[in-house]
């Protein structure tokens, strides 16, 4: 794939954050008429993923007809050529009118991400990347931080109820109890921004999907940072996945991450 073919998927990923953007935001000023349901424990589903995911799938085949598309809402399959999308990541914060919330389109080139943008509309933030190209915060570039210090790190841990939550708590103690600082926000999307932005130095997630963190993964490797399961592996079927400024990868907390067996 030429660097120009890539190029013209980045463009049009950025227009459609934009397009996809609007479409949420018209759901999310009209809460009250918004179907909203469980897929599971603190699982939401809003009529705005679907609507949202349907838009992008349907514009992303008209103008790339030959590329694959997989969305968190109507899954798909691979191909050499593949977009992944979170329509809302986010979804709880989006339900309940909360501003932390993301549209996350990634780009892959034989399953490498290689454009990544993720668009908070509530927040006025669009961030952007494409392999070789640097990393972008609304047009301006953007560095992961350069902490080194433990002590000193402020580390996002996500979580979900596929694992049990004693698998969390227990990495947020040993975390915590390293002298970070952690926090968790509920859009992986966004905690990978975080990231790449230096606003923090580590997201951690013992199991993460790939429409959570297609888009962040070129982000966060385009601001200087590094991303990695922590079996040291760059898989994008995920189960923990690792996202740091570099040098907060090799501390303990990367051996931190870990739990017992695939699930
Ligand atoms: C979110 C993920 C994140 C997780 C959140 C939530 P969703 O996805 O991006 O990894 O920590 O709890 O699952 O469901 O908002 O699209």
């Amino acid at each position: 794939m030429t660097d120009t073919e890539i190029e013209l998927r980045y463009l049009v990923a950025l227009g459609l954050a934009q397009e996809a953007g609007a479409l949420a935001m018209s759901y999310a000023n009209n809460r009250e008429r918004m179907a909203t349901r469980m897929k599971g424990r603190q699982d939401f589903l809003t009529e705005a993923d679907g609507a949202v995911e349907m838009m992008l799938r349907s514009r992303i085949a008209r103008v790339f007809p030959n590329d694959g598309f997989v969305g968190e809402e109507g899954g798909g399959d691979g191909a050499e050529n593949l977009w992944i999308v979170d329509p809302i990541d986010g979804t709880a914060n989006f339900a309940r009118g909360e501003p932390h919330w993301c549209i996350s389109i990634g780009f892959l080139h034989k399953m490498k991400p290689v454009v990544g943008v993720i668009h908070a509309p509530v927040l006025g933030e669009t961030f952007a990347a494409r392999q070789g190209a640097g990393a972008a915060l609304n047009g301006g570039p953007i560095r992961v931080s350069d902490t080194t210090d433990i002590h000193a790190a402020a580390i996002e841990i996500g979580w979900s109820d596929r694992l049990p939550f004693e698998d969390y708590l227990g990495l947020v103690a040993k975390i915590g109890g390293m002298g970070a600082s952690t926090k968790r926000s509920a859009s992986g999307a966004l905690g990978l921004c975080w990231v790449a932005a230096g606003r923090t130095d580590a997201y951690l997630e013992l199991h993460i999907n790939s429409w959570d963190v297609a888009a962040g993964i070129v982000i966060v490797e385009e601001a200087g940072g590094m991303f990695t399961d922590v079996w040291g592996g760059k898989r994008m079927d995920t189960r923990t996945a690792i996202y740091s400024n570099g040098q907060a990868h090799d501390c303990p907390v990367a051996s931190l991450a870990t739990h017992d067996g695939d699930t």
